[in-house]
């Protein structure tokens, strides 16, 4: 009789686990992250410049860039010791968080910063105690004290995923402990749902080649001022924390299948329109080029990189495009060609008498002539074409190193921010020639500040 039910018993479990392994899906996993709050000194124009048209970052914006605000920050353990690295055109928003329909989401939220705070999700499924705001309760992840942590649990439940059809969306989280104060400091970051069974395994969206998650938002330095403002004074509309196309590293490939999520946050004057030159984008099957944002609000949309060029991406609200929230975005054509010549040490502030660089010729052909153009950024901002020529040694044989001279030195070289330097033409001794397809091919960048933020495109050139 025993042995009966234990036989019976076998089976039945047997037929358990085959069901389960016919009709159950992969359960969820359990995503970490080590996430502090922080403050920084964030620049919201790095490169000292009104990129779109190389010029002065414009009155009164460009007179206060620097400003200290409080992020979010990802670190690799509970130790809170090294920083993870996250991609530069996130800007000044917290890390991606990912979760995939059926996950888990943990936080281990440490308050390095001065006042209290928490994280607020959007999106995700959480318990009272799990909410991270202030209000009606006195659960300890509602304001976590400077120097105190809270570890934070969220479900992705079916809900916090993206419309039938689809592979993902975007979400938000921010401090809500005094949440219009936290959000304009900058605690703000983005979650990406991704559908069950449609993600690879860092929980990206298995159809998309690559990401980018754009923050239209005007931050107000001068919030907590009682003076009344003058103009636009302390009114920063920014593109992930950056104004003037200071936002850098949009940059993709062609014919990727590129994912772009979208959100808004602040006040009554943070209603945007996202727009994109040079490209439509598909909005729930519809193709658009402008997507309206409300604050808290969050779209998700997909282009197809099929037209390769640098392309104004912007807020078309008159008002906020003329007071910097713009950017650009790049789609490098598939097959880039290899340069023919390289740049390598330069003695732009060192030089006692003349500047020297460094060229190589990286083909395997004698170069027989060279025209080069070398632009200066100078002290005020402008972007300006140097006068003198280099001196190039020729032929340069191929594969060679050569130091070329510019005998000249320009007055005031410690005035100089940085040096552009590129090819024009090369005419081989073979007779054929190299010339750029785009202004500023196989450019080179040179900053003085070894620290300043690289620029993906060239800026146009004015004379002072
Ligand atoms: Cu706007």
């Amino acid at each position: 009789m025993r042995t009966i039910f234990l036989v019976a018993m076998f089976i039945l479990a047997g037929a358990f686990t085959a069901f389960g392994q016919q009709k159950q899906k992969p359960k969820g996993r359990v995503r970490e992250y080590y996430i502090a709050a922080e403050q920084v000194e964030w620049d919201y124009a790095p490169s000292g410049l009104e990129l779109m048209h190389g010029e002065d970052v414009p009155y009164p914006w460009g007179l206060y860039r620097r400003w200290k605000k409080t992020r979010y920050v990802e670190y690799t353990d509970g130790t809170f010791s090294q920083r993870k690295p996250q991609p530069e055109w996130l800007g000044i928003l917290g890390p991606i968080i990912r979760a995939e329909v059926g996950d888990w989401v943990v936080v281990h939220f440490r308050n390095l910063a001065a006042g209290y705070h928490s994280i607020h999700v959007h999106g995700l499924r959480y318990d009272k105690q799990n909410e991270g705001a202030i209000y009606s309760n006195n659960l300890p992840g509602i304001a976590v004290p400077p120097g105190g942590d809270f570890t934070y649990r969220w479900f992705a439940d079916a809900g916090s995923g993206p419309p039938a059809g689809e592979s993902s969306r975007l979400w938000l989280y921010h401090g809500h402990v005094n949440e219009p104060v936290e959000t304009n400091s900058g605690l703000i970051g983005p979650i990406i749902v991704t559908a069950r069974g449609r993600a690879k395994p860092d929980g990206s969206p298995v159809d998309v080649d690559r990401e980018f998650i754009a923050l239209f938002m005007v931050f107000d330095q001068l919030q907590e001022s009682e003076e009344p403002r003058n103009g636009e004074d302390g009114l920063y509309h920014s593109l992930n924390g950056y104004i003037f196309s200071n936002l850098p590293g949009l940059v993709m490939n062609q014919g990727e299948r590129v994912r772009w999520y979208l959100a808004a946050m602040g006040n009554e004057r943070d209603l945007h329109s996202a727009h994109w030159h040079g490209k439509t984008v598909m909005h729930h099957g519809q193709s658009e080029d402008v997507i309206p944002l409300l604050p808290g609000q969050t779209e998700t949309v997909d282009m197809l990189a099929d037209n390769p060029g640098t392309w104004m991406f912007q807020c078309h609200v008159a008002d906020h495009l003329v007071a910097g929230m713009m950017a650009t975005y790049r789609i490098r054509p598939s097959h880039p060609r290899s340069c023919p010549v390289q740049f390598g040490d330069a003695n732009f502030w060192g030089a006692k008498s003349g500047f020297q660089m460094e060229m190589k010729n990286l083909t395997s052909k004698p170069i027989q002539q060279v025209a080069l153009e070398s632009d200066v950024v100078i002290g005020l901002n402008h972007l300006t074409r140097t006068a003198e020529a280099w001196n190039v040694p020729l032929p340069i044989a191929a594969k060679q190193t050569t130091s070329i001279q510019m005998p000249n030195q320009i007055a005031h070289p410690e005035g100089i921010l940085g040096w552009i330097v590129y090819p024009l033409t090369l005419t081989f001794a073979d007779g054929s020639k190299w010339s750029p397809n785009e202004h500023g091919e196989c450019m080179r960048m040179y900053w003085r500040d070894k620290n300043h933020q690289d620029m993906q495109i060239l800026p146009p050139v004015e004379m002072p």
